[in-house]
């Protein structure tokens, strides 16, 4: 990694030697031709030029004539292989003479994915010299039409849920100083296909509320810093903005005053920004105005913003993350899991073309283990979004490692049996499923103004592994995590083997020391780091354990539960409905359980909660002996940073394991089996 001053380069080092440079073999970046004028092909050249110098330690030449040249980026050269590309795929391919290589594609964009997929596929030691014949070297199309990030970062630099920094886009109410940073930041989301990015904070408060009035310039530029890099920029908006901004009386979304208001302000916005990408609501939800306000709908409500837009192209992201943030603990009538569904399943097929639902993945908040969201599976006549969140909120805050692709793997190869077997979400979020106009990932942003951008250098994984699954959903945990140790690290083998088997292991580690069985939160309110047993258990947000001193989770069922369970498709409601056959990492989610009752494994419930957590610390402590064998191996600065974190993340370990098993032994009375100490 870089120094802590300046950021680090993160998966697009060129320093590190590949093998490919090592073996002296023909560097294919001696003559390149980039044709076409446009700032996107300046980025291009000045990527393959950086890329040059940094793998073969020589100046690309750069030509005009494509004849000449080792390698050529130029849109339309597809030949025989124009029926198989989307307008945002890309074919690498033999050139007319031997050794020469063509990256091709219908649009700029195009161009982009296919000049980053070439150098990084070079950086992992494949050879493009060989003579290919008639076939291509690399043809890809992403699976997913929207590939976007969200920032929920304020105008003042504060980021919501943001733990590596202040905001890089914002400070102060108005934009960064550090433009560069910006640029370099769409260059990073560019290399890895990210193609659309809101700016700001789905809270918005007063001054985002702006953003679509008098601040429009400071988006206009940001739109003009992402454009080369083939991103579109969205904005958050305040549903109430006709009142606070507009003077109206009233956000009705039926009122024509209403309506003509956000006509007039979309006029206004891509009178400067053509391309501009549309507006993400969060609505109704968390005290946030709505529709709700009126005795409208979220149809009514988005469909208003969508008529707005639609002359333009652009989209409205409404999201589903609405529920009673105001509940009664005494009452278990009302289940939060359930909110969203019944909110929004009875509006399939009542949105407007150009409005898409916005999902979080699971049905509660992004806790580290929970349900599918049935309302994959459930909506069939709606666009529809997935919501992860790569900023670790409740996930150890990137402080504690945990890398999320095994988590978003698990969403992404559910099954919903929508249409039969194979109805995986994400074949849903590929549009291939249902007929949608839009579709696509969306991921909360874990970057910010530190150095490495992510806090945690290793969390740099979660970024690019995000990233490389809106791409390609099929690609394993493993593969992505191999990638991405490599592009950062380089091809020591030991190195690579350590810091893989680290990733992939750590979201099992952190799920063993903090929160059993799929029950979610237990953390401190508020910020959400650390253990608090009941710190939202007699609060009003609708996210209970209900642990008694004989039995803890939520009853889910049809059968005397709250129903949950039966808002999913057969053969996937039975098996949650099953107190036996329910997958049991979800098993507190769905059923009440007797801390005496037995799992799978034989042990008792409470047994079980023993055993993960003292287990938990434990590996934390291996992960730190592993860590510590890469001394000397990996850049001393990166070393240090990694070993402090560790340390960190084993004090937290450790602090759960505590309060988790003193909370359940105070409440059962039952003691561990192996007489280990517990407070
Ligand atoms: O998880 C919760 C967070 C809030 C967030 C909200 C949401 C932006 O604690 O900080 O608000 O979700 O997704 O809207």
């Amino acid at each position: 990694m870089e120094g802590r001053t300046g950021s680090s380069p993160c998966w697009l080092r060129y320093d590190l030697q590949p093998q490919a440079a090592q073996e002296d073999r023909e560097n294919p970046l001696r003559v390149v031709a980039v044709l076409g004028g446009s700032a996107t092909a300046a980025c291009i050249a000045e990527e393959l030029e950086r890329a040059g110098k940094g793998l073969y330690r020589t100046t690309p030449e750069f030509v005009a004539e494509p004849s000449r040249a080792s390698l050529v980026v130029g849109l339309d050269l597809l030949g025989p292989f124009a029926d198989q590309l989307g307008e945002e795929g890309f074919v690498i391919k033999p050139g007319a003479w031997e050794g020469q290589v063509v990256i091709t594609a219908k649009t700029e964009r195009g161009l982009l994915y296919g000049m980053f997929a070439f150098l990084r596929e070079l950086r992992l030691g494949r050879s493009f010299a060989s003579p290919g014949g008639s076939e291509a070297f690399l043809l890809e199309n992403p699976s997913v039409p929207i590939r976007m990030i969200n920032h929920w970062d304020n105008l003042d630099g504060s980021i919501e849920r943001g733990y590596a920094g202040r905001s890089i886009l914002w400070n102060g109410g108005t934009l960064a100083k550090d433009q560069e940073r910006i640029a370099a930041y769409a260059r990073l989301l560019a290399s890895v296909g990210i193609n659309a990015i809101s700016i700001n904070n789905v809270n918005v408060h007063t001054a985002e509320t702006g953003l679509i009035g008098p601040k429009l310039p400071l988006v206009e530029r940001l739109a003009d810093i992402f454009r080369p890099w083939g991103i579109r920029v969205l904005l958050c908006i305040n549903y109430a903005s006709p009142m606070e901004l507009g003077g109206l009386t009233t956000a009705d979304p039926l009122d024509p005053h209403v309506q003509e208001w956000w006509a007039e302000r979309a006029r206004a916005i891509y009178a400067r920004i053509p391309d501009f990408g549309g507006f993400v609501v969060k609505a109704d939800s968390e005290h946030r105005p709505g529709p709700f306000t009126y005795g409208r709908d979220h149809a009514q409500g988005a469909n208003m913003l969508g008529k707005a837009l639609e002359p333009y192209g652009g989209i409205v992201i409404w999201r589903c993350f609405v529920y009673n943030c105001m509940q009664d603990w005494r009452d278990h009538t009302t289940d939060r899991a359930r909110a969203a569904y019944d909110t929004f399943m009875p509006l399939d097929g009542k949105f407007a073309q150009n409005v898409v639902l916005q999902i979080k993945n699971g049905p509660m908040d992004f806790q580290i283990r929970e349900p599918v969201s049935p309302l994959f599976g459930g909506l069939s006549r709606t666009n529809q979004i997935l919501e992860l969140q790569i900023t670790q909120e409740y996930t150890g805050q990137q402080k504690d490692l945990c890398y999320l692709v095994p988590l978003w793997k698990e969403v992404l190869d559910f099954d919903t049996f929508a249409q039969g077997p194979g109805s995986t979400v994400q074949e849903i979020v590929a549009g291939r499923v249902f007929p949608q106009a839009y579709s696509g990932i969306a991921g909360v942003s874990n970057v910010g103004s530190d150095p490495n951008w992510t806090g945690h250098t290793l969390a740099q994984a979660n970024l690019y592994g995000f990233a490389r699954l809106c791409w390609n959903p099929g690609l394993s945990a493993a593969e992505v995590g191999e990638e991405w140790v490599r592009l950062t690290f380089g091809d020591d083998e030991r190195v690579k083997s350590v810091i893989l088997e680290m990733l992939l292991k750590s979201r099992e580690i952190y799920e063993n020391y903090t929160v059993p069985l799929g029950i979610g939160w237990m953390v401190n309110p508020g910020h959400h780091y650390g253990p608090n047993v009941d710190g939202y258990e007699y609060d009003r947000w609708g996210t209970y354990h209900r642990a008694d001193w004989q039995a803890i989770g939520v009853d889910r069922t049809l059968q005397g539960g709250t129903g949950f369970a039966g808002q999913y498709h057969q053969p996937n409601a039975e098996l949650y409905e099953s107190r036996e056959r329910c997958p049991e990492e979800l098993l507190l989610f769905f059923h009440r359980v007797g801390y005496r009752e037995r799992l799978r494994s034989g042990k008792t419930l409470i047994q079980h909660i023993y055993d993960t957590h003292f287990a938990g610390v434990e590996q934390v402590q291996e992960m730190i002996a592993r860590w510590n064998s890469l001394e000397g191996r990996v850049d001393p600065e990166t070393f240090v940073h990694v070993a402090a974190k560790l340390q960190e993340q084993l004090k937290n370990a450790t602090e759960w394991r505590d309060v988790v098993n003193s909370y359940f032994y105070r409440k059962s009375g039952i003691p561990d089996e192996r007489g280990r100490k517990i407070y």
